[in-house]
C-alpha cells in the first residue's frame, strides 16, 4: 500500500507562502474541465445562434453548474460556525508516569495540530457574537494516529445524560415553525426546557457569564469538560480533566458591545484569529492537566463522572504539560475547516475514556454525524482528515474511495496476504482498551451522585467579582425578558433561588416578578415512573469561593496590550507628534493603531503631511476597538461637532474602555459622557501620557464606571 501524502505541511519561507495564498492563479496554468480538457471560452454557453437558446449539447456548461448545484454540504447539527487554524503541540516534558501516549512523552517532536473553534446553536452563516458556548476542538497528528481533544471554552455541560441532548439542542435552536429566534438562547422553548432540568444550573451560570461573549477566540479558555484517563505503560490509570489557558488572558466583551458588534461586523471573531495569524501574532494557550489517582475517585462532594461538575483548582491544580500554538492559516475554508471531522473517540494509547453518560453518548454520534454530513465512511481520506500515521486495514469500497487497494485479500485472518495486516502487541503499540472492573446491574436509571445540581453552580456564582455577578443578573434579566411564558420566567426564577436567593431577587426585580417557591423537578417528565432519586440534593462543598473562576480575578490573567485594537480619532490638523509618539508607544508593546478619520485616503496634519487614514468615521465604531485615543488638533473643534465622534466615545464610555485625549483634544470630550477623569479611566493632561494609557488598557475595561443593578 502507498503511504499517503501528509495533510500538514511544513511551514514555509514566507515567499512560499505568498505564492502558495494566491495558487489558483499564479502559477500561470492553463484552465480545463473536470476532464482535463484545456477550456477556450469560459464566458459564453453554447448557444442555436448568438441570440439563439442554449444548448443540452453544452457539456461544459452542464459540468460547470452541476458542480456548483452541488457545492453545498450539511452544515453540522450544532457548532455548524466555526473557524480554523493549523499549528502545533510542544511538550515540556515527559508524562511517563501517567501516559505511554507518544506524543506526551517526546520532547523533541513539535505534533501538528488543526483547531477549529466554534459557536453551538447558529447556523453556518449567523454572527461570532452570540450568547453561546464556544466548541473548541484539537485534531492531533500523532505518530500513533489521530487524537482529538473535542472540548468547549466551559468547564462543564448542561446536560449529564446524552439521552437529553437532542432535547437541549431542540429547544435551543430557532423555533420549528418560523426558525426565529436564530442563535439566540433567549427565547421561550429554551428557558421552558432549562426550567424543567434542574441539572442545568451549573451551566447556565456560565452561559450567562461573559465566558459566553468572549472578546476573542484568542482570548478563551479551552477545556476537555469529562473526566478522561490516562494509562501507562504498567496499565495504570489515573483520571485526567485537560485545560488549556490563553497567554493573552481571559477576556469578554459586554452583552450591549456583543450585540452592537453581531450589527457592525458579524464575522468579528473569525477576522480577528484570521488576521492575528496572518501578521504572526501566532495565537498561544498553555495545554495543563488536573491528575486523579484511581484510589481517589470517591473522594470529592460530587461524582467524577458527571459532566455538570468541575474539580476546583485549588483542590486539584491544573499542571501544564506544553502548549499550543496557532501558525497557520487554513487554505481553503471548506476543505479544510468545513470538511474537517473530530470525534471524541479518536484517542491514542495512554488515553482512554471513563464511563461519563454523556461522553459516553457522543462516542456514539460523531461518526454517525460526519455520515450524513461528509456523505461515506470514507471521510477520513479527505486531506485535512487524514492520519500522518500509516493506515492498514481491511476496510474496503464505499461511497467516493481515494484509496486504490491492491490484491486479493480484504479480511484477516489470511495466510494470502502472509497475515498481513497484521496486529500489533501491546508493547509496539497495539491499543487496547482499559480493562476497568465493572460489575453491574443493567438500568436506565440517574446514578444518585449525580444528584447534586445547585452547590457548584453557587460555587461558580460566589467565585465572580461584583462586576461579573452584575452581568450574570443583567443576562438573566435579558433571556428571561424574552420569554413570553410568565410561567416559564417563574419556574428559572424558582431554579435561581436555590443556587442564590439574592441572584433570583435581582433577576425577579428587573422583570418585575416575585421569587416563587421551587417546584418539584420535573427529570422524568409526565408519565414516567416517579423515582425519588431524582430528587436533587445540596452537599456542602469544601471549596467556597475559586478565583480560576472569575476572568476578573483568574490568575493566568494577564495585563499585556499585545494585539489590541486601538482606535485614533482624527480630522485634518491632527499633531503629528501627538500622533506618532502614542502611535510608537502603543505599537511598541505590541497593540495595532487605527486611524480613523471623516474620509479615508489621506489628511494633511498640523505641519501639512499626508497621514494614512485606515477607517473612515462610516465604517469604524467603538465596539470594534479596546480603546479609543483622541490627538491633539488644531482643528479639535470640528470633530467635537461630529455626530459619529461623540457616539464612539459615548459607547466607549459605557463599555467601561480606557479614553485618552491629548492637549486640545480634550474639547473633544466636552460633550460627551467621558469627562476627563484619570480616576474614570478617561486621561487626559498626563506628563506621560502614554506610558499610563498603555498600563490601563493592560487592565483590559474600568468596570468601576459600571453601576450594579
Ligand atoms: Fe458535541 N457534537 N455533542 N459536544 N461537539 C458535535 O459532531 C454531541 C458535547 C463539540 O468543530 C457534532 O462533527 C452529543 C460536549 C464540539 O467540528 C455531533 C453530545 C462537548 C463540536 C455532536 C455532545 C461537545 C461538536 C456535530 C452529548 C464539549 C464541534 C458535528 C452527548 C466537551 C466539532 C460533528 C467541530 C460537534 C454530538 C455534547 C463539543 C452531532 C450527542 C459535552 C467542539 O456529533
Amino acid at each position: 500500500m502507498k503511504e499517503k501524502p501528509t495533510p500538514i505541511k511544513e511551514l514555509s519561507d514566507a515567499k512560499q507562502q505568498d505564492l502558495e495564498k494566491n495558487r489558483s492563479y499564479s502559477d500561470n496554468r492553463a484552465m480545463t474541465t473536470d476532464q482535463g480538457l484545456k477550456i477556450n471560452d469560459d464566458n459564453n454557453s453554447l448557444k442555436a445562434g448568438d441570440r439563439g437558446s442554449a444548448l443540452l449539447e453544452d457539456f461544459i456548461l452542464r459540468e460547470k453548474i452541476t458542480h456548483f448545484d452541488h457545492e453545498r454540504i450539511p452544515e453540522r447539527v450544532v457548532h455548524a460556525r466555526g473557524s480554523g487554524a493549523h499549528g502545533y503541540f510542544k511538550l515540556y516534558k515527559p508524562l511517563n508516569k501517567y501516559t505511554k501516549a507518544k506524543f506526551l512523552n517526546d520532547t523533541t517532536v513539535n505534533t501538528p495540530i488543526f483547531a477549529r473553534i466554534s459557536t453551538v446553536a447558529g447556523s453556518r452563516g449567523s454572527t461570532d457574537l452570540p450568547r453561546d458556548v464556544r466548541g473548541f476542538a484539537l485534531k492531533f497528528y500523532t505518530q500513533e494516529g489521530i487524537y482529538d481533544l473535542v472540548g468547549n471554552n466551559m468547564p462543564v455541560f448542561f446536560i449529564q445524560d446524552a439521552m437529553k441532548f437532542p432535547d437541549l439542542i431542540h429547544a435551543v435552536k430557532g423555533e420549528p415553525h418560523n426558525e426565529i429566534p436564530q442563535a439566540a438562547s433567549a427565547h421561550d422553548t429554551f428557558w421552558d426546557f432549562i426550567s424543567l432540568m434542574p441539572e442545568s444550573m451549573h451551566m447556565i451560570m456560565w452561559a450567562m457569564s461573559d465566558r459566553a461573549i468572549p472578546r476573542s477566540l484568542r482570548m478563551m479558555e479551552g477545556f476537555g469538560v469529562h473526566t478522561f484517563r490516562f494509562i501507562n505503560d504498567k496499565n495504570e490509570s489515573h483520571f485526567v480533566k485537560f485545560h488549556w489557558k490563553p497567554k493573552l488572558g481571559t477576556h469578554a466583551v459586554l452583552w450591549d458591545e456583543a450585540q452592537k458588534i453581531s450589527g457592525k461586523n458579524s464575522d468579528f471573531h473569525k477576522l480577528d484569529l484570521w488576521e492575528a495569524i496572518d501578521q504572526g501574532n501566532f495565537p498561544e494557550w498553555e495545554l495543563g492537566v488536573q491528575i486523579i489517582p484511581e484510589a481517589d475517585e470517591h473522594k470529592f462532594d460530587f461524582d467524577l463522572l458527571d459532566p455538570t461538575k468541575l474539580v476546583p483548582e485549588e483542590v486539584v491544580p491544573v499542571t501544564p504539560i506544553g502548549k499550543i500554538v496557532l501558525n497557520r492559516n487554513p487554505d481553503n475554508f471548506f476543505a479544510e475547516t468545513e470538511q474537517i471531522a473530530f470525534h471524541p473517540g479518536h484517542i491514542v494509547p495512554g488515553i482512554d475514556f471513563t464511563n461519563d453518560p454523556l461522553l459516553q453518548g457522543r462516542l456514539f454520534s460523531y461518526t454517525d454525524t460526519q455520515l450524513s454530513r461528509l456523505g461515506s465512511p470514507n471521510f477520513h481520506e479527505i486531506p485535512i482528515n487524514r492520519s500522518i500515521a500509516p493506515v492498514h486495514n481491511n476496510q474496503r469500497d464505499a461511497s467516493m474511495r481515494q484509496e486504490i487497494n491492491t490484491g486479493k485479500v480484504a479480511y484477516f485472518p489470511n495466510s494470502l496476504g502472509g497475515g498481513c495486516p497484521f496486529q500489533s502487541k501491546i508493547a509496539d503499540g497495539g491499543f487496547t482498551s482499559y480493562d476497568e472492573r465493572i460489575e453491574a446491574r443493567k438500568v436506565r436509571e440517574r446514578s444518585t451522585s449525580f444528584a447534586d445540581h445547585f452547590s457548584q453552580a453557587r460555587l461558580f456564582f460566589d467565585s465572580q467579582t461584583p462586576t461579573e455577578q452584575n452581568h450574570i443578573i443583567k443576562a438573566l434579566r435579558f433571556e428571561l425578558g424574552k420569554v413570553e411564558t410568565v410561567a416559564i420566567r417563574l419556574r428559572t426564577l424558582g431554579l435561581l433561588a436555590q443556587i442564590d436567593n439574592k441572584l433570583a431577587t435581582k433577576v425577579a426585580e428587573g422583570l418585575g416578578l416575585e421569587v416563587p417557591q421551587p417546584e418539584k423537578p420535573m427529570n422524568k417528565g409526565v408519565g414516567a415512573d416517579a423515582d425519588e432519586s431524582q430528587e436533587p440534593i445540596q452537599k456542602n462543598q469544601k471549596v467556597k469561593s475559586s478565583d480560576a473562576l472569575s476572568m476578573i480575578k483568574n490568575p493566568t490573567l494577564s495585563n499585556t496590550i499585545a494585539t489590541r485594537q486601538i482606535a485614533f480619532l482624527c480630522n485634518e490638523g491632527v499633531n503629528d507628534e501627538s500622533v506618532e509618539n502614542m502611535r510608537n508607544a502603543l505599537e511598541t508593546a505590541g497593540a495595532t493603531v487605527k486611524i480613523i478619520a471623516p474620509h479615508l485616503g489621506t489628511i494633511k496634519t498640523e505641519k501639512g503631511k499626508n497621514l494614512t487614514v485606515d477607517q473612515s468615521y462610516l465604517i469604524a465604531a467603538s465596539v470594534l476597538f479596546d480603546g479609543t485615543f483622541i490627538p491633539d488638533g488644531k482643528n479639535s473643534k470640528d470633530l467635537a461637532q461630529m455626530p459619529e465622534v461623540r457616539e464612539f466615545i459615548n459607547d466607549s464610555f459605557k463599555h467601561c474602555k480606557f479614553i485618552a485625549a491629548d492637549n486640545r483634544a480634550k474639547e473633544v470630550l466636552k460633550n460627551t459622557d467621558a469627562k476627563p477623569n484619570t480616576d474614570m479611566g478617561v486621561l487626559t493632561d498626563s506628563a506621560n501620557l502614554s506610558k499610563d494609557f498603555i498600563k490601563k488598557l493592560g487592565t483590559h475595561r474600568f468596570w468601576q464606571r459600571e453601576k450594579l443593578v
